[in-house]
């Protein structure tokens, strides 16, 4: 059982946020004893534990209140949210603050010789993605309609496999949809990782705590800039 006097922080466990995640944490003056295959993590010298998670259990796990911050990317948060509202929940949560790594772009992509003028151009058609309701969002603004091809990876050879006509997917350097045949054609959502607290009061300690991190958040990410 996980001491609830403890402040708890999710983070990734292995992916592209887990090694900014645990080096900004460790900026920070958090000493933690990271053991590889543990699911939680205790620092040594703060009252703090570290869950390692996948990404996309961290947004719940902040607005079901489990743990009372997460470091995560934006395009997870936002579809998780979406998810829920289109369940017809509320979810709430508080925005601490942008961090400066985990940049990304959801964008849309399409092979080289589809002939893109507009978002008019994909109605109807089968979108690969694993970011369903960030797509619908989008797509909605243009009264556009498509069918999804729900994919939790391998998205980019969807258009190839003749799973669907178009994706929709996470890109950085753009290499991977060059590698796949495909051309960038709409971003429809930039993303950044960030910290977000759980709704509702903690005790002082708490929250002094998570205030104290900030202001070191800050200055960490002010001395990189
Ligand atoms: O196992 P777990 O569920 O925790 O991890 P995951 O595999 O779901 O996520 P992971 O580790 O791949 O990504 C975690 C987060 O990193 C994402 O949610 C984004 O916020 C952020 N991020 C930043 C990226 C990328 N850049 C990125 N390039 N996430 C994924 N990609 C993938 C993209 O999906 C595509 O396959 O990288 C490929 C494209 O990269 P380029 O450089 O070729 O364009
Ligand atoms: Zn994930």
């Amino acid at each position: 059982m996980l001491d609830n006097s403890r402040l708890r922080i999710a983070m990734q466990k292995s992916g592209r946020l887990s090694e900014e995640s645990q080096k900004l944490l460790a900026q920070c003056g958090i000493k933690i004893n990271l053991q590889e295959q543990r699911l939680i993590a205790f620092a040594e010298n703060m009252p703090i534990d570290i869950l390692r998670v996948r990404d996309d259990d961290i947004p719940g796990l902040v607005i079901d209140g489990v743990v009372d911050i997460g470091i995560i990317g934006e395009n997870v948060l936002e579809e998780e949210v979406l998810s829920r509202q289109a369940e017809g929940q509320l979810p709430q949560f508080k925005m601490l603050r942008r961090l400066d790594f985990g940049g990304c772009r959801l964008s849309i992509a399409a092979p080289r010789d589809f002939d893109y003028q507009s978002p008019q151009c994909l109605d109807n058609l089968r979108i690969a993605t694993t970011y369903p309701h960030l797509l619908r969002r989008y797509l909605n603004q243009y009264n556009v309609k498509f069918k999804t091809c729900l994919l939790n990876g391998s998205v980019e050879v969807a258009p190839r496999a003749g799973l669907a006509d178009v994706i929709c997917d996470l890109v950085s350097s753009g290499a991977t949809l060059e590698a796949n045949g495909l051309r960038e054609i709409e971003v429809i959502y930039r993303s950044k990782a960030c910290l977000i607290q759980r709704e509702g009061k903690l005790t002082e300690d708490k929250q002094a705590l998570i205030d104290k991190l900030l202001t070191r958040i800050q200055g960490v990410i002010q001395a990189r800039e």
